[in-house]
């Protein structure tokens, strides 16, 4: 009898750490993933893994006009990204980021702002507002994004006062996974605060947001994150717009930052950390990067 219960004691004991081990094999496995693992080449082409599909915001709340990309097979839930142009500029200048990011497992919401000429303050409060309603979108069982969003993984990106509104994003709320801006420009702002992950794309011959004025001094503002500095050699102010010729690397790397931050997906790090050490590149800086 005590042999015989000190062995069903054992039993449980062991079937209890079985369930232990079970449990730490299940959360080893990141519920962020979506896709197979990146290479180079999946990376570098126009598209990902995923087909994406998009549709127009029919009442944009707080912001000017949105345009709604999303992966419509990538199972489960995916975080969302808002992608914002600059002054005097539209969708257009920025689109080719929605299938791309979409395409890898993101919804993504490029707008246009209220007017074409507000500041970058504006544009990130406009910013924040399409992310908000991607959020809500995702709670309304007539959208095309309902239950596709995991609302408390969002990412920002734009181009110059769009960029500016970005860092102003990921500097005024804090929650947000990622920040990937091109070419930023904005004034009197100091980002030493931020603590999201962020990218900075410039562009060398940048002469309306020089790179020594705006992109530089916003990456050696911040010492609280992971960092880095992409410069495009011998880029102008849209060296990372749609129809850019740097696609491959500037995708590359914009979609690797996102997965690896808003994803938590580490099988992007060499990916999102790694030196381009190609000619396009004119200056690479990265910190705290792993
Ligand atoms: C395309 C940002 C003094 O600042 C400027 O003149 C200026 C001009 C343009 C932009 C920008 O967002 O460029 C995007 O127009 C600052």
């Amino acid at each position: 009898m005590q042999f015989t219960q000190s062995a069903a004691r054992l039993g449980k004991a062991s079937m209890f750490i079985g369930a232990l081990l079970l449990s730490a094999a299940a959360s080893a496995q990141n519920p962020y993933e979506r896709g197979p693992a990146p290479t180079t080449a999946s990376l570098e082409a126009t598209k990902g893994p995923f087909t994406t599909s998009s549709f127009t915001v029919s009442r944009p709340s707080g912001y000017g006009a949105g345009t709604v990309y999303y992966p419509t097979n990538a199972g489960g839930t995916v975080g969302a990204i808002a992608v914002v142009p600059g002054y005097t500029a539209r969708q257009s200048s920025i689109n080719w980021w929605g299938p791309r990011l979409a395409s890898h497992g993101f919804v993504v919401i490029t707008i246009d702002t209220n007017s074409t000429l507000d500041q970058p303050a504006s544009r990130s409060r406009q910013q924040l507002a399409a992310l908000d309603q991607v959020a809500t979108l995702s709670r309304t069982s007539s959208s095309p994004i309902y239950n596709k969003v995991d609302t408390a993984r969002m990412g920002v990106m734009g181009w110059s006062m769009g960029g500016g509104g970005s860092l102003i994003s990921a500097k005024d709320r804090p929650s947000i996974k990622a920040a990937a801006p091109q070419a930023p420009w904005a004034s009197l702002e100091n980002f030493s605060s931020i603590t999201v992950p962020t990218l900075i794309f410039a562009c060398e011959d940048d002469a309306i947001a020089p790179v020594n004025q705006h992109a530089l001094p916003f990456y050696n503002d911040m010492t609280r994150n992971t960092k880095q500095f992409i410069e495009i050699n011998n880029g102008s102010h849209s060296c990372a717009n749609s129809g850019n010729s740097n696609q491959k690397l500037i995708g590359k790397k914009g979609v690797a930052w996102m997965k690896r931050h808003m994803d938590n997906d580490t099988r992007y790090t060499s990916f999102a950390c790694a030196n381009p050490n190609i000619t396009a590149v004119s200056s690479f800086k990265t910190a705290n990067c792993s």
